[in-house]
């Protein structure tokens, strides 16, 4: 394998893939909207992918990193794992594969979730008994064959079965004691079947990822998994396999790929550096080939390459051939740094996307293999963005600054100074992003108005948004965030320590992308952010105005973080510079600021063993963030999903006075979650799913609601949709707000 990557950026380096899917989906016919169009463009991303892989010097190339929309989908489709929902629309292949990302008519997409701790979102295959895994698909051959016709021997990558079962879920209609797992036998003898073709079209590689078996599994799992590569690699006619695992370590895993047939396996060394030893203590691994993952695939920084070179060679004595790799897919990188113009020249030496990084595993290669080759550089010592008055502000924090007054003490002051009816009625923060507003911003940046129009053209906004929650009725309102791009984004455009991309794309899911901010140095605060925006909103009117910021952790887990220092001593920075925005917001009035949280869930370690540390400083960070306040400001948290099982405790211990929460879709089971931890504070169950263009009408809210004030008193209870109005319209959003106003007064009524 010699020097490879895992993985890469699919989405085009000036997102031409989004850009044709959306003609496509648009549904407008001709040359640039039709099927062809969206097709000729996949493939030139692919060709241009393979060849510059190829010409980078690589010994081997990955293959199928391409995909219309997601792997996961992809594979499921490839095996007909298609639900019969979507087999009844009666609609072409790739219109099925579309409907089943992004639903269509009545029938509901496929649940959206966090690719393990990462950013980028993967649709869950629904696998039921009535599942018959059958190879219907050839997308990994036709795209080696393509590649090979352009002169490039690639190394098709395919998601691995017992990967993509444990990361599928149990179909509705399935029966209790059924596993998507029951179905791995079959669905091995289907990528037997398919390595066969790969074999016959001339693959001599391929990587098969099961990056599952990072987190915790069960001894049964790590059987099914030795039991498939045993299965599998018993085979004759097929390519050699490399079993790809990143995002942390392998753990008792490594032991049992090393006793199956497999030919290579790769360590992800960037997220767990003490796979090293392990690997030195498993005799199995002695005639394999294992590829070092040195080279970070998921953050932006240069790699020492000195550095990584040694801890490749550390490997030598314990491994049959040594290859080096990317730790995981570049998927998660942009793709150019060549392409940014503005960014400082002493950070981008710092700097490596994924073209930069494919040069370095390429260069670390060549040195591996032949010791007189040119010397490697050593990464480049910053200007590390060092600020002495923010490190003499964290030293001196002290226990006190993390700690608010007893809940009962703050509710009391809070109540008599804000004087809300029980069952109040707020929304998270953001109101529709319309045309004019997307305009006014694009504007700004082109310099076609100055800041003075930019500000009169937000401040109408805001007060055309305010006078709606007026007449609409809502008791808490906001200002509805017409000046924010994205929730992290833009608080990283103000704050010292970040900077921005012009380019740095990266997918989040289908043909939408994110561009994280390089959080590069000490951070601070150089002004305040958000006071103007929220005390105009509040000098219009009586209501209490809410405030609404991003919390440490979210901001975090959205940028890419430098990392040379632990993340804890990065997030209270952080926490800090929020600490005293959420004090200026006091003092300028506002009653009520919202710290939101939606990542804290994200950045969970998928390894339990990890868990309690990231959630003591993540705690912690919010807390400091927070704390700062008089007792009669409340402070209101946000958190984007229903299934917090894992971190309830946490919520818990955020000590937020009020927590909204996503609900709709869960049917308030999330109120019953809470109350058996003994969650005592305010809580706004989502009665409006926000992700759905449906508008729910009053009777179904008014349900909703009743069955939470059998579970919450109702001086706790808020009432409010599940999330931000930022992607919906107002055709939409005014009829659902109105029809929530009704229902929580019908119900405190006691209707
Ligand atoms: N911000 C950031 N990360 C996120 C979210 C966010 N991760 C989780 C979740 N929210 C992901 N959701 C989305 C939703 C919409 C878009 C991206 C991620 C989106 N992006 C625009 C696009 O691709 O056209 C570009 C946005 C822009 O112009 O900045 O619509 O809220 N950081
Ligand atoms: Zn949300």
């Amino acid at each position: 394998i010699g020097s490879t990557v895992l993985g890469y950026p699919r989405i085009g380096p000036h997102r031409e893939l989004k850009r044709a899917l959306e003609a496509y989906w648009s549904g407008r016919a001709g040359p640039d909207a039709g099927p062809d169009a969206l097709a000729d463009t996949a493939r030139e991303l692919r060709a241009a992918t393979s060849i510059g892989l190829a010409e980078s010097g690589l010994d081997s190339v990955p293959g199928n990193t391409f995909s219309y929309y997601d792997h996961v989908l992809d594979t499921a489709t490839l095996f007909d794992a298609v639900p019969r929902r979507y087999r009844e629309l009666g609609l072409s292949t790739v219109d099925t594969y579309f409907a089943m990302a992004r639903g269509r008519d009545q029938v509901a997409p496929l649940e959206l979730t966090k690719w393990f701790d990462t950013n980028y979102h993967y649709l869950v295959p629904e696998i039921g008994p009535d599942t018959v895994p059958r190879l219907v698909g050839d997308k990994p051959v036709a795209e080696f064959a393509e590649a090979l016709r352009l002169g490039v021997l690639t190394r098709p990558v395919l998601l691995g079965p017992v990967s993509f079962l444990l990361l599928a879920k149990r179909s509705a209609d399935a029966p209790e004691d059924f596993a998507p797992l029951d179905l791995l036998d079959r669905l091995v003898d289907c990528y037997a079947e398919l390595l066969a073709r790969l074999d016959a079209a001339g693959a001599a590689w391929v990587q098969l990822d099961e990056p599952a078996f990072c987190a915790d599994r069960s001894d049964v799992e790590l059987r099914a998994l030795g039991d498939a590569y045993a299965r599998l690699t018993a085979r004759r006619d097929r390519p050699a396999i490399l079993v790809a695992g990143y995002f942390g370590p392998w753990g008792d895993a490594l032991p049992v790929l090393a006793d199956t047939g497999i030919e290579a396996v790769s360590v992800d060394l960037v997220s767990a550096p003490e796979t090293v030893d392990q690997i030195a203590g498993i005799a199995g691994l002695r005639d394999k080939t294992v590829v070092a993952g040195v080279v970070d695939g998921r953050n932006v920084w240069r790699t020492d390459l000195p550095v990584a070179l040694s801890r490749c060679v550390s490997l030598l004595g314990s491994v049959g051939e040594l290859a080096v790799s990317t730790s995981c897919s570049l998927l998660h990188v942009p793709y150019d740094l060549n392409l940014e113009t503005r960014l400082d020249d002493r950070l981008r030496e710092r700097l490596a996307f994924a073209r930069q990084k494919v040069a370095e595993v390429a260069q670390l290669g060549r040195a591996l293999r032949d010791p007189d080759a040119a010397p490697l550089s050593a990464a480049v010592a910053g200007p590390s963005g060092r600020d002495d008055r923010v490190h003499a502000r964290i030293a001196a924090l002290r226990p006190e600054h993390l700690r608010r007054a007893p809940y009962l003490a703050r509710t009391q002051a809070q109540q008599a100074r804000l004087d809300l009816p029980p069952l109040a009625t707020t929304t998270i923060g953001s109101f529709p992003q319309t045309a004019e507003i997307r305009r006014a911003r694009a504007d700004l940046r082109a310099g076609r108005v100055d800041d003075d129009r930019y500000t009169e053209l937000m401040r109408a906004e805001i007060e055309r948004v305010i006078r709606l929650q007026e007449r609409i009725g809502l008791d808490v309102l906001v200002h509805g965030e017409p000046e924010r791009n994205d929730m992290v984004q833009y608080f990283a455009e103000h704050l010292d320590g970040f900077a921005a991309t012009e380019h740095g794309w990266v997918q989040s899911y289908g043909s939408r992308c994110v561009r994280p901010p390089v959080l590069y140095g000490d951070v601070s605060r150089p002004a305040p952010i958000t006071v103007e925006w929220s005390g105009y909103a509040q000098s219009l009117t009586d209501k209490p105005v809410k405030a609404m910021l991003t919390g440490p952790v979210t901001i975090l887990a959205w940028s890419f973080v430098r990392d040379d220092q632990p993340l804890a001593d990065t997030a209270r920075q952080v926490a800090l510079a929020l600490r005293d925005e959420v004090r200026d917001l006091e003092a300028a009035g506002i009653r009520i600021v919202q710290v939101d949280e939606p990542a804290l869930r994200e950045l969970l370690p998928l390894r339990t063993a990890d868990r309690s540390a990231y959630l003591d400083w993540a705690v912690s960070a919010f807390r400091l963030a927070t704390s700062g306040v008089a007792v009669s400001t409340q402070i209101h948290t946000h958190l984007c999903y229903s299934e917090f099982g894992d971190v309830i405790d946490a919520i818990n211990a955020l000590d937020a006075d009020v927590t909204t929460i996503e609900a709709a879709r869960s049917r308030m089971e999330v109120l019953d979650d809470l109350r058996a931890i003994g969650f005592d504070r305010g809580v706004g169950p989502g009665v409006y799913d926000i992700h759905s263009p449906r508008v729910p009408d009053a009777a179904e809210v008014t349900e909703l609601l009743s069955a939470a004030v059998r579970a919450v008193p109702r001086e706790r209870l808020w009432v409010n949709p599940d999330c931000g109005l930022k992607t919906r319209g107002y055709a939409e959003v005014e009829p659902a707000l109105r029809n929530l106003v009704a229902a929580a007064r019908l119900v405190r009524e006691g209707k």
